[in-house]
């Protein structure tokens, strides 16, 4: 057991220094809230570093989903994953809408686009898929289905800061797309997230939507919401920029290294990442297989015991959880790609802090019951060698006995005539 824990992520944090005069500006200009200086600089500058039109910071992700639906008057079904963190349909009841549950794709681990038409029905408004992992989901052949079905597409992209497809950013795809600025995520503001739009005319009615409906002192156009990101969680924000391209090329070198030391472990199935994608490292969830000598949730308790905190996510899936199962498009026989895959995950640590040393330790602890079972497989078929030498040797002496121990795939005859 480690006298240190090892977390599935640690968040990244600014020098404590640079934020203090970041803190002082906010207690000179009293100004805490309500589209506050730097909330307008963090939003210029995500634009920018992002490569996306417009950007409308949020309180956390989950508010940010919540008026993404609202600002789109998305209403009646939305066909979404189930292989997901729970926030993703959460938003949908939040707003009244139906969650229709589709399997996904057995190697990105996203919405399947060949099982969404067969979900579509005369209510369906919108599609909710998930880049899960910050591995992009289809958008080229989802955007297709949309367009033929006259559909609005809203991505969580909450794991998908920073991803780019084809030099695109990844946010660009569908109408909106919804961040995450979680502190367990690799931009973090605390807590945070932000809607991605392309037209001024969007962002206009998202900020007003998040400021309880307000475009101004006494017009209230919808019934909004208090969604606002503090001047706080937008210094921390500003800080996060400077070094968030090192906090990702460490998670990609991190990602390499696990490759590197976990390859050719039988049982274990790592994530694809095409060539034509910038990934960002949110995750690194291994698939423990029938072929790995214990199941995912022994391999879980394994590296627990070791002070090795991995994660099941997403274990249950949303489709499983009380509130949802009912639904029809909920029945585990037609998501068999999202139950297999939420019986194998587990997401093994990655944050910048986490050193080479931890990295070795994380694996060494996987592979040891590998190793352990072939140990045990190279003493069976040890002490079988030496119980055929012992038998060979009985078979051989003057004073033969009747029974002789024999191997199982040989019969007593043949012994007798070999
Ligand atoms: N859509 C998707 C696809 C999402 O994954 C999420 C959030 C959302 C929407 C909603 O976005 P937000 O409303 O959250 O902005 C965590 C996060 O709370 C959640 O944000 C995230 N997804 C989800 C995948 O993971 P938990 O319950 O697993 O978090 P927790 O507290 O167990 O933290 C995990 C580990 O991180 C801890 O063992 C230690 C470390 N940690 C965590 C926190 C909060 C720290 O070291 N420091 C911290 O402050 O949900």
């Amino acid at each position: 057991m480690r006298d240190k824990p090892i977390y599935v992520t640690q968040p990244v944090l600014p020098p404590l220094a640079e934020f203090v005069p970041l803190l002082e500006q906010i207690w000179d200009n009293k100004v805490l809230t309500n589209n506050g200086p730097f909330h307008q600089q963090l939003e210029a500058a995500l634009c920018e570093y992002l490569g996306v039109e417009h950007l409308s910071l949020f309180a956390n992700g989950t508010l940010a989903l919540m008026t993404a639906f609202k600002a789109l008057r998305i209403t009646g079904e939305v066909i979404t994953t189930p292989y997901s963190f729970v926030a993703t349909s959460h938003s949908l009841i939040w707003n009244n809408l139906k969650p229709v549950f589709v399997d996904i794709d057995p190697v990105t681990f996203n919405l399947d686009p060949r099982r969404i038409e067969e979900a579509i029905t005369p209510q369906t408004t919108a599609i909710l898929p998930v880049h899960c992992y910050g591995l992009p989901a289809n958008t080229a052949e989802i955007q297709r289905i949309a367009d033929v079905y006259g559909l609005k597409v809203i991505y969580d992209a909450a794991h998908a800061f920073g991803v780019r497809q084809a030099d695109d950013s990844v946010l660009n795809a569908g109408d909106l797309s919804v961040l995450s600025l979680h502190a367990t995520k690799v931009f973090n503001t605390f807590e945070g997230g932000a809607i991605v739009c392309k037209d001024a005319k969007t962002k206009q009615r998202i900020d007003y939507l998040k400021n309880f409906g307000f475009a101004d002192e006494v017009t209230v156009m919808a019934p909004g919401i208090n969604g606002k990101m503090s001047e706080i969680n937008a210094a921390v924000g500003l800080l996060q920029l400077k070094t968030v391209d090192e906090s990702l090329t460490r998670r990609l070198e991190i990602a390499s290294m696990y490759r590197e030391l976990l390859a050719g472990v039988d049982g274990l199935q790592m994530l694809d990442i095409p060539d034509t994608v910038q990934w960002n490292g949110a995750y690194f969830p291994v698939f423990v297989k029938d072929t790995f000598p214990m199941n995912r949730d022994a391999l879980y308790q394994h590296l627990r015991s070791h002070g090795i905190y991995a994660r099941r996510y997403f274990y249950p899936l949303i489709s499983d959880m009380p509130m949802y199962r009912g639904l029809p498009s909920a029945s585990p026989d037609r998501l068999p790609v999202a139950q297999q895959a939420a019986a194998e995950v587990l997401c093994l640590p990655i944050y910048p802090a986490l050193t080479f040393k931890d990295i070795e330790q994380v694996c060494d602890c996987i592979v040891s019951p590998l190793k352990a079972a072939q140990m045990h497989a190279l003493e069976l078929a040890e002490h079988e060698a030496e119980d055929l030498d012992a038998e060979i040797a009985l078979d051989l002496s003057p004073n033969r006995p009747e029974l002789v121990f024999h191997p199982l795939n040989k019969s007593t005859s043949e012994l007798d005539r070999g």
